[in-house]
């Protein structure tokens, strides 16, 4: 069997006796149960020079770690990866702060990854590149003559080629995304994009929409929503019942309801935008002073950045001002925890929770959505008040109390709407969600990926350019079909 090399910014080695970090780590430490397989990617030191892989090993897993000089990290992963391509492909192309000089620093770790990848490969290697940070890197892998077969994954939303348009050097960078044979997105949403992205670049399509030719390359792509390890977590929620954490929780919260957001301190998420709605829904539901308690669980992201130390003064100001409002000497509306906390913690802090708040202005796809829904206990579940603007939405809209972000009334109303719903309202909710969450797991969705990635490519003499409206129609008219192991593609096909 071919070898697996996966390539991301950041590699999570696991220390002795620690549980594995979660997501990506356990959907690629799987995958290598079965096969021979690499995970390549920084090591997270800093170094004088960039250096070559070192290599480590745990269970099946061989590791290989690369450093990078403190300029890499500053123009490649703090520049240009995270000021420009992170708020640009949010569609905050406003928040963007490009600056060619990390676009060139951007370019150049892709480069330093793909001289030392380049030195590892066997020409049977399947490779699997991670997210915005190496999104040229098959095109420095071709350029070396490398014709492996090359998939991509980008966890992050991609917008409409109006935005994309508006990134300086866009085609060098959005465009390199063609070198890879099948590129992947979370939603068809997203995938529709691209593909409206390469036929603003003159690309052919195939009968069936599915791949593009351009630049005598042939690039398939689909839509595969990312998933959590779902039966993992429904044991750990499980089993929190009896834990010493939820226990106090419990005690403290004196048969209040408990509301729960948890994410990083970043301004996709729409923290302040929930917190002003929770604001409102306080001022406009007095009746629920003293019998509800919003739980915030942030840890601190990006610190250096000082666009996100704003935010939290800005968050931890706002918090300070509702306490102040509306708390009393033996009630605080709302808990702000700015700590980590371990998944089986936050998957017993999800079930003890009557509403999930998950109400990004913009996410991928966002995991706490689904960790959530997994969480609940099927005999009284929470309900999940979710953003339409995150991925997660497009599976679990049937669900979900689904939000507009920006609209703080209607935020707070539907918070007020989820604290009194009616157990059969939350039961037959809940039993629209968890289906999806069950059969659509972590490692069915590698499992997906990796099948499409290994199929032959389509034959591009058949393929032909369309004028983008009669495209676009094509794209808009499909109908989603439901994901399944003979459909893993193209939820929009
Ligand atoms: C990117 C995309 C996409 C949070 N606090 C703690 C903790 N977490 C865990 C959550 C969840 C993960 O972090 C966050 O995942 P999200 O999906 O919500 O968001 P991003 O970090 O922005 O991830 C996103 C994702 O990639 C995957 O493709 O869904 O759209 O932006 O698993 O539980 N984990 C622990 N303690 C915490 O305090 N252990």
């Amino acid at each position: 069997m071919s070898r697996l090399i996966v390539v991301s910014n950041r590699v999570a080695v696991p220390k002795a006796g620690q549980i594995m970090a979660g997501g990506l780590a356990v959907a690629v430490n799987s995958l290598f149960e079965d096969r021979p397989g690499l995970w390549l990617g920084w090591s997270g030191d800093i170094a004088q020079t960039a250096g070559g892989f070192r290599f480590e090993e745990r269970g099946n897993t061989q590791f290989g770690l690369l450093d990078l000089t403190q300029q890499d990290i500053d123009q490649y992963y703090n520049g240009f990866s995270n000021r420009v391509l992170w708020p640009f492909l949010h569609y905050r192309a406003d928040l963007a702060e490009f600056d060619r000089p990390e676009m060139e620093g951007y370019l150049r770790v892709n480069r330093h990854f793909a001289e030392n990848i380049s030195a590892l490969l066997e020409p049977d290697d399947v490779l699997w590149v991670h997210d915005y940070h190496l999104i040229p890197l098959a095109k420095y892998l071709r350029a070396r003559g490398h014709k492996n077969r090359i998939g991509f994954f980008l966890h992050i939303p991609l917008p409409p080629v109006d935005v994309l348009s508006a990134l300086p050097d866009h085609r060098e960078i959005i465009g390199a995304l063609a070198q890879y044979d099948l590129v992947g997105f979370q939603t068809a949403s997203d995938r529709n994009n691209f593909a409206g992205y390469l036929q603003s670049m003159d690309a052919t399509m195939s009968e069936d929409g599915e791949s593009f030719e351009i630049g005598g390359r042939c690039v398939r792509i689909g839509a595969f929503p990312i998933s959590i390890e779902t039966e993992t977590f429904k044991r750990y929620a499980q089993q929190a019942a009896t834990s010493r954490l939820i226990g106090e929780m419990r005690k403290s919260m004196d048969n209040q309801s408990l509301l729960i957001g948890v994410e990083r301190l970043d301004y996709t998420k729409g923290l302040l935008e929930r917190i002003d709605a929770f604001d409102y829904f306080l001022a406009a539901n007095p009746e629920w002073h003293g019998r509800s308690t919003y739980l915030q669980i942030t840890p601190k992201s990006r610190s250096s950045v000082p666009e996100y130390q704003d935010m939290d003064h800005q968050l931890s100001r706002r918090i300070g001002e509702i306490n102040g409002r509306f708390g009393g000497v033996a009630w605080t509306p709302l808990r702000y925890v700015n700590r980590s906390y371990t998944r089986p913690s936050l998957a017993g802090l999800y079930r003890l929770a009557r509403v999930g708040l998950v109400t990004p202005l913009r996410d991928g796809m966002n995991l706490v959505a689904k960790e959530f829904v997994a969480a609940q206990d099927p005999a009284d579940p929470g309900v999940l008040v979710l953003s339409r603007f995150a991925g997660a939405s497009a599976e679990l809209g049937e669900g979900a109390l689904l939000v507009n972000p920006f609209d703080r009334d209607a935020m707070a109303t539907a918070i007020a709407q989820a604290l009194e719903m009616p157990l059969a309202e939350r039961q037959a909710r809940l039993a629209a969600m968890l289906p999806i969450v069950e059969a659509n797991d972590i490692y069915h969705w590698a499992d997906l990926f990796l099948t499409e990635l290994s199929k032959p490519l389509a034959d591009t003499r058949s393929f032909r350019r369309q004028s983008t409206i009669d495209s676009f129609r094509r794209i808009a008219l499909r109908r989603p079909a439901p994901l399944s192991r003979d459909n893993p593609v193209n939820q929009g096909s």
